[in-house]
């Protein structure tokens, strides 16, 4: 159950392509330039179209010149995508060294934080890091799943407003009802079942 809504938050995974799916947010696994790539990143830009690139060229000019940092997330307009939204973060890349389980956590819960401001009813999620940044899936899994769970359980804490208290306030007032992780393979889809069901 979540915070003072009292409505619970389904979360799942299933196979299949992001780009196709019919939520209101879906999250790209970018880098730190947020100006594209390979993986799910050229995947989703190339089904978004030239909309995308030059929402996030104008954020990099704006609010995030210096790039965004590893574990944050920011949202922009999709394009041609079925979503409304897409919510950019940054994984840990495990070949640089970034092997703090933190971070990828991070990952998961800012980009809900986003979403939530947004409105966000429904959103869906790729395997973080576990692709391109060579994180072991089934980590990327249990982490996710974690994450996931523990933001949708965090309760509001009246009368505090310090950043967390303000953050946990946003997740308790969020109708975010669906959270789905879409996965590109069995293997990575069986890693996410597994972690569902070790509840
Ligand atoms: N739908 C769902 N999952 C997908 C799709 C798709 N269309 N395409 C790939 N995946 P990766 P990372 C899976 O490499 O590890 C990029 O160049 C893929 O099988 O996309 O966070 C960025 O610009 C894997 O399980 O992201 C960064 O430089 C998962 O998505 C870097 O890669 C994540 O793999 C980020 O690396």
């Amino acid at each position: 159950m979540r915070g003072a809504t009292g409505a619970a938050t389904r979360i799942e995974a299933v196979r299949g392509d992001l780009t196709r799916e019919h939520v209101d947010a879906i999250v790209n696994a970018a880098n730190s330039s947020l100006l594209g790539g390979g993986g799910v990143d050229g995947a989703i830009h190339a089904a978004a179209g030239p909309e995308l690139l030059a929402a996030c060229r104008e954020l990099r000019r704006t609010r995030l010149p210096g790039g965004l940092p590893v574990g944050e997330a920011v949202a922009t307009g999709a394009g041609r995508l079925p979503a409304r939204w897409v919510v950019h973060t940054v994984g840990p890349n495990r070949h640089a060294g970034e092997t703090d389980p933190a971070l990828l956590s991070s990952c998961f819960t800012r980009s809900l934080d986003v979403a939530a401001r947004l409105g966000a009813r429904s959103v869906a999620f790729p395997a973080v890091s576990a692709g391109v940044y060579g994180w072991d899936v089934h980590d990327v899994a249990r982490l996710a799943v974690a994450a996931v769970r523990g933001w949708a359980a965090t309760p509001a804490r009246a009368g505090d407003d310090t950043p967390d208290a303000v953050a946990a306030g946003e997740r308790a007032a969020s109708g975010i009802g669906l959270v789905r992780f879409v996965l590109f393979s069995d293997a990575a889809l069986a890693a996410f079942e597994e972690a569902l069901a070790a509840g």
